[in-house]
């Protein structure tokens, strides 16, 4: 395997004669512009580590580790074969780093698959860098691939697992290291970096794949197939053991795009989790307000006995025209059942002298269809919460969605092939008054946005400037 050095160092130990490019944005690794930037890639751990129990070694650069597309050009030389996970967002770093690839090994292969090849195939054969490009998941397919690339046509459906129980746990010594002496100071790895959601170091796990839902803003279900979920037992040993050889673990986050799902499965935890784990873990994990407002005796028993201490819930929106427009199909009752729900719960621990749980509030702002009047109620929603960490999104049209399509055709979408990696704050649709937005999150509309709502609710009063994020 490559020991890497220091980002600066142009020496590389190589052990094969294949490198898997992990992507991100040129020196995420050696000073990043916040904590998200340094989270691992499941995928890539997954098929890498599916690799390496096949004895097909592959080495791993980052252009995260790197801070110039040079860098990355000498790093490259020489490789047969390069191999990449290629989301939307890191599309652009992927086509740069495949014509630099071809560049520098003219006679090299690149093999492609990951999110944007089952979204955007197009731009993906669009490039004629990518020599292979697998459509959907890859776990039972990259050992033939790379193995024997000839037997494959430059595009393919990939095969994937009926259950995430076939995976196997990924080492995650194969995923990229800090590259800088002051990032490797900050946190364990391979264990990742807190970001202000529980307590570093942080142990990243998935424990089922796809949401049921049907969003237009997502709508996975449409392009990742579904799958059987991680048993429960499965999830604790792993976190057992990344606790026992590489921790202490100081916090879990489920990456689960929605962990509040399958009931049976989540009774299983609750029975298990605080029995089994070597610590109950506070965690942060998703769920949907209208399935709060089914399940709410589960829910709070996830929160008091699991410590599911950061609440994910995609509220979206305050505004049921806007969450009809979204077909969340959660209401405004919904959402205010879920909020004051939590509220609710945080008091009385709070009173036991137990930390609260805070919501992790996923909201959007600038949705075509949106009025002034939804955003304001968006905003009040936001002031009803007791204890929040907002998380606010100009909406961006992303390809695969109902409504990320359907804006992309109409030529309505600002986000391009270069530019798929946006910012919370960019402008990502035609027609949007983003104006009026920055004003809104900046206070100007706050005396509005207070009238009608009563005292006790108007919580804050600082800008939602600083919660526009990118998670
Ligand atoms: C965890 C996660 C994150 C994490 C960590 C990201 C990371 N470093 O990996 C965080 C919270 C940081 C994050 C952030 C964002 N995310 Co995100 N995230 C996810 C999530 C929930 C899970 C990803 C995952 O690990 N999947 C499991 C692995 C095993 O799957 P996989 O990587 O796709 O790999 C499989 C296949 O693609 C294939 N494959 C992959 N590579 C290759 C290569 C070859 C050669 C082959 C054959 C096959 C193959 O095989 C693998 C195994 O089946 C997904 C939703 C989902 N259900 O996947 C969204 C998702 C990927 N994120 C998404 C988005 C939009 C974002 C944000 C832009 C959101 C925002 N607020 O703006 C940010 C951008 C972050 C950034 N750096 O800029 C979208 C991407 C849409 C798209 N068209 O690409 C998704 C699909 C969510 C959604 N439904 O919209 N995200
Ligand atoms: S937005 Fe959330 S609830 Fe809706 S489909 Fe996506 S993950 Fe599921």
């Amino acid at each position: 395997m490559l020991t890497k050095l220091w980002p600066f160092s142009e020496k590389q130990v190589r052990s094969s004669d294949i490198v898997w490019l992990d992507l991100g944005d040129l020196g995420d690794l050696v000073n990043p512009n916040g904590p998200h930037e340094q989270w691992q890639d499941h995928g890539l751990g997954l098929l890498r580590t599916i690799l390496h129990q096949n004895g097909i070694l592959t080495d791993l650069l980052s252009t995260r580790a790197v801070t110039s597309w040079e860098q990355l050009r000498k790093q490259l030389d020489g490789y047969r074969m390069l191999i990449m996970n290629v989301r939307s967002y890191t599309f652009p770093v992927a086509y740069r780093s495949a014509q630099i690839f071809k560049d520098v090994n003219p006679e090299g292969l690149v093999l492609t698959g990951g999110m944007h090849a089952t979204v955007a195939l197009d731009e993906m054969t669009a490039i004629p860098e990518f020599d292979r490009i697998c459509q959907g998941p890859g776990e039972n397919v990259i050992v033939d691939l790379v193995s024997n690339p000839d037997s494959f046509p430059r595009v393919f459906i990939g095969m994937g697992a009926k259950s995430m129980a076939e995976w196997p746990s990924i080492d995650r010594t194969v995923w990229p290291q800090p590259a800088s002496r002051h990032l490797k100071r900050s946190f364990n790895w391979p264990l990742e970096p807190e970001c202000g959601w529980g307590p570093s170091p942080v142990a990243t796990i998935l424990t089922s794949r796809v949401c049921p839902w049907q969003c237009v803003f997502c709508n996975e279900n449409s392009y990742i197939p579904n799958m059987g979920r991680r048993p429960v037992d499965m999830v604790i040993e792993e976190l057992n053991y990344l606790d026992e050889t590489f921790g202490p673990i100081g916090s879990v986050v489920i990456h689960d795009s929605m962990f509040f799902q399958n009931p049976r499965w989540l009774e299983e935890w609750i029975d298990k989790y605080p029995r089994k784990a070597n610590k109950i873990w506070p965690y942060w994990a998703a769920g949907r307000a209208d399935t709060v407002r089914q399940w709410p005796d589960l829910f709070e028993a996830l929160i008091r006995e699991t410590n599911w201490d950061t609440i994910s819930i995609g509220f979206e929106s305050g505004s049921d025209r806007v969450l009809r427009i979204l077909n969340k199909e959660c209401t405004e009752e919904d959402n205010f059942f879920a909020i004051d729900l939590v509220n609710r719960i945080g008091d009385e621990m709070e009173a036991e002298g137990r930390k609260a749980p805070v919501f992790w509030s996923n909201i959007m702002l600038g949705i075509p269809g949106e009025t002034h009047e939804d955003a304001f109620k968006t905003m009040r929603m936001l002031k009803r919460m007791r204890r929040v960490m907002p998380s606010i999104a100009f909406y961006a049209p992303y390809p695969g969605s109902a409504l990320g399509n359907q804006l992309i055709a109409e030529g309505k979408s600002l986000m391009t092939k270069d530019n798929y990696h946006r910012f919370p704050d960019d402008e990502k649709v035609k027609d949007i008054d983003y104006q009026f937005y920055r004003d809104l999150l900046a206070g100007k509309y706050d005396d509005e946005i207070n009238r009608g709502i009563s005292a006790s609710t108007v919580e804050t009063e600082a800008s939602y400037m600083d919660a526009l994020t990118k998670a």
